[in-house]
């Protein structure tokens, strides 16, 4: 397909008379051309890969990536006076995700496509995605996020399965979006949509809607806000619709491949991303049923059907759904549910292990470990964890089922797109076979005393990190020296991830610089976070947070060598900008409490070294690139998980016991801030430090102020450093999320 050609049809017009605008348009159009062509059949058994998060991006120059033919565009719309990286910026981004999870997931298909493998993905389309952060008096504000335009990414489909609730039918629609892989074939995002979805019933400025009107608000939002009893009832019409329609596609798909149904595990394989899917267990069980297999043979086909992964061990964020919730919004699927209890009771004695509770709550992740074959974890800490503590009950039941996958990224995104200098860099020294066998990214060992190669590693640093200063000024009117140390944290905000920890290190070096002690490199401390609407602490932090930015930026003793910024509305987009542009990354969860993270994996392989506890991933990195090319500090995941059993954490007596650690606490709530924040945010969030800290932030403080001095002392010597950073991304290529699919392909869904 030529582009100057669609160019003509569409506008009427040579490239360069047109818009950014309407060549993004044009090259939507051709880029959808080139990856359907790229569709094949393949294989009898297929993955499906359902979950309630796909955070893919922005897709135009990923997929001209893929396709081969991200060069020759670019050359071409230069020679026509037109700049690849502006029409860029003319692509909304899909905002269908929240954090890691959803982010893990659009990887995934990258690696699926990209080896090749038959899968696709299920979910949903919301309209206005997750949200929209604004910052309104340094608080967070959430306004919608549309991001579908007259045309985009989305393909309508014919396929429309009829969603019967309690009371009431829905229409599903399919809408496709192609994922294209690297250099070889694409498979497919699919994204249920119901019909009678009303856009108009959500005002522009915030995210208030009627949670009643199921048939004009089902899709509207990902995580509907949860705070009262209809948000979160819509959040299970959601899932169901999610599933059910996924649970009609795989069927309809698999008896034409050829199943009968009673060998539908020979043809389907579905891998339920957390637990937001998992009532497809008990659906495809109901289909089954409905399509005359007796309930004995239908439970053993679906448990033979589906896997399990895990994204956390927070108790908290394991789904529990009142019974009544089902009873109402799904009362065709509570006579199975009820079954498959009973099975669970007759056989077992530990009510730990039961579905259904004494409170009357359905432990969803209880249904996927009884009712799938597989559950995995998503490093090895993390499976350890699952195994040793908090599913220690079921792993005693069924050790086979559990296993672990190390969570992956796609270099394809993360490298080649995000970072295109240093992708050119490693292929000049090593050639072009990293691009698809991660593992050669090891030969970049060999340079590590090559004082030229270090050099140009560092310019490859400093031109990334002018690129982000300029885009933030030219996006968010922020100002940044490229020429201080970038220390960056970007990740949901959550307690557990300790953004607070990093916010005491500002206050602690705010003072030392007004007492005269100042960095021999100026700091920028960069955050990106969004808090969930009704997480009121995490938006605290935030308060907190922004309130520094403030009072930081705007002292003229202080910024010169001091700087805190956080980014607005923190996305894919923007992490492809921060993360290139990374001197040291913040990785500071209390151990034992993140799963795996993955910004970790990207963060490594673009040059930056990481600042964090052994806590997820955390540890495999500090295992591959060896203590001296990473900054470990806390205390480790069994002594904290000690704390816990033995309830002995007081934060109050980190704060008496330490001079240092009271000021910059007792700062929340000193003059200065309260002069620019609001006091119920500030106090509120200064109580919860010294009275409940449930995640330990006082515990780990003064090592980690320790170890961050440490960091920033040896980036004076930058040849050291830049070792620091070649190590750090020769030792990345096991982070690929192709290893991660491969392992998946082979020990789980053996397509
Ligand atoms: C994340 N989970 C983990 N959950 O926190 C992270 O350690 C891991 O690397 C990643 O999954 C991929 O395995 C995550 O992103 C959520 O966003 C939940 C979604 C539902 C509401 C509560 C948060």
């Amino acid at each position: 397909m030529d582009l100057q050609e669609i160019v003509k049809n569409r506008c009427n017009k040579e490239i360069k008379d047109c818009s950014n605008k309407e060549l993004y348009f044009a090259l939507l159009e051709m880029t959808k051309g080139l990856a359907k062509a790229k569709e094949s059949e393949q294989g009898k058994k297929k993955l499906y890969y359902i979950s309630a998060e796909f955070l893919i991006g922005k897709l135009l120059s990923n997929n001209l990536i893929n396709l081969g033919i991200y060069d020759d565009v670019k050359t071409l719309l230069a020679e026509n006076g037109k700049n690849l990286s502006e029409i860029e910026e003319a692509e909304p981004e899909p905002s269908l995700g929240n954090g890691g999870l959803g982010r893990l997931a659009a990887c995934f298909l990258d690696s699926i496509a990209t080896l090749g493998l038959h899968g696709d993905g299920v979910g949903l389309n919301y309209h206005y995605g997750l949200f929209k952060q604004v910052f309104v008096n340094n608080l967070q504000h959430e306004t919608p996020n549309p991001w579908m335009e007259k045309e985009s990414w989305l393909t309508k489909t014919d396929v429309v399965y009829p969603i019967s609730f309690g009371g009431f039918t829905l229409n599903s629609r399919m809408y496709d979006i192609d994922v294209t892989g690297y250099d070889n074939r694409t498979t497919k995002l699919h994204l249920f949509d119901v019909e009678t979805v009303d856009e108009s019933i959500v005002s522009n400025d915030n995210i208030s809607f009627d949670k009643e009107d199921i048939a004009k608000n089902l899709t509207l939002f990902l995580y509907p806000d949860d705070s009262d009893e209809k948000g979160r009832m819509l959040r299970v019409y959601q899932q169901y619709f999610m599933v059910s329609s996924g649970a009609r596609l795989i069927l309809d798909e698999a008896v034409k491949r050829g199943s009968n149904l009673h060998d539908l595990f020979d043809y389907a394989v579905i891998q339920i991303n957390d637990t937001h899917p998992t009532m497809v267990i008990p659906e495809l069980i109901r289909l089954l049923m409905e399509r005359g297999i007796l309930i004995d043979e239908a439970i053993e086909i679906v448990t033979k059907t589906c896997a399990y992964t895990n994204h956390t061990i927070l108790a908290e964020a394991l789904e529990k759904w009142p019974v009544y919730y089902l009873e109402k919004a799904v009362p065709q699927l509570m006579p199975i549910i009820y079954e498959l209890n009973s099975r669970v009771m007759n056989k077992y004695k530990d009510k730990s292990v039961y579905i259904i509770d004494d409170e009357k709550r359905v432990h969803m992740a209880h249904i996927d470990i009884h009712y799938g074959f597989s559950v995995n974890g998503v490093a090895y800490l993390h499976t350890e964890i699952l195994k040793n503590a908090e599913l220690h009950n079921f792993y005693q039941i069924y050790p086979e089922k559990f296993n672990n996958k190390t969570n992956g990224i796609t270099f394809r995104r993360w490298l080649l797109h995000c970072n295109p200098e240093l992708a050119a860099l490693i292929e000049e020294l090593i050639g072009a076979g990293f691009k698809k066998d991660a593992m050669e990214l090891e030969k970049l060992a060999s340079y590590t005393k090559d004082e030229a190669v270090l050099n140009r590693l560092l310019g490859v640093k400093a031109d990334c990190k002018l690129e982000l200063k300029n885009y933030l000024k030219r996006t968010q009117g922020i100002d940044i020296d490229e020429n201080s140390i970038f220390d960056i944290q970007i990740k949901r905000l959550h307690e557990y991830k300790r953004q607070q920890m990093n916010a005491l290190y500002v206050i602690m070096k705010y003072f030392e610089i007004k007492e005269g002690k100042k960095p021999q490199t100026p700091i920028t401390v960069l955050f990106g976070a969004k808090a969930a609407p009704a997480y009121i602490i995490a938006k605290d932090i935030i308060h907190l947070i922004l309130c520094l930015q403030q009072l930081i930026n705007n002292d003229p003793e202080v910024s010169p060598y001091l700087k805190v910024v956080m980014v607005e509305n923190y996305n894919v987009t923007l992490a492809e900008k921060l993360i290139p542009a990374a001197d040291i990354h913040e990785q500071i969860s209390l151990a034992s409490k993140e799963a795996s993270g993955t910004s970790n994996m990207k963060f490594m392989l673009n040059g930056a070294v990481a600042l964090g506890t052994m806590d997820g991933a955390n540890v495999e990195i500090a295992d591959l690139v060896g203590k001296e090319n990473i900054y470990i500090f806390g205390e480790s995941s069994d002594q904290i998980i000690e704390h816990y059993a033995k309830a002995d954490y007081v934060s109050k007596k980190f704060y008496e016991e330490d001079e240092t650690i009271k000021r910059a606490v007792d700062f929340i709530v000193s003059d200065e801030l309260l002069a620019i924040g609001q006091r119920e945010n500030l106090e509120r969030l200064y109580n919860e430090l010294l009275n409940k800290d449930w995640f330990m932030t006082l515990l780990d403080l003064k090592s980690y102020k320790a170890e961050k001095e440490q960091a920033l002392k040896d980036y004076e010597d930058r040849k050291a450093w830049a070792e620091k950073m070649l190590v750090n991304i020769s030792k990345a290529g096991f982070f690929s999320s192709d290893r991660t699919i491969a392992q998946y392909n082979e020990d789980i869904w053996k397509l």
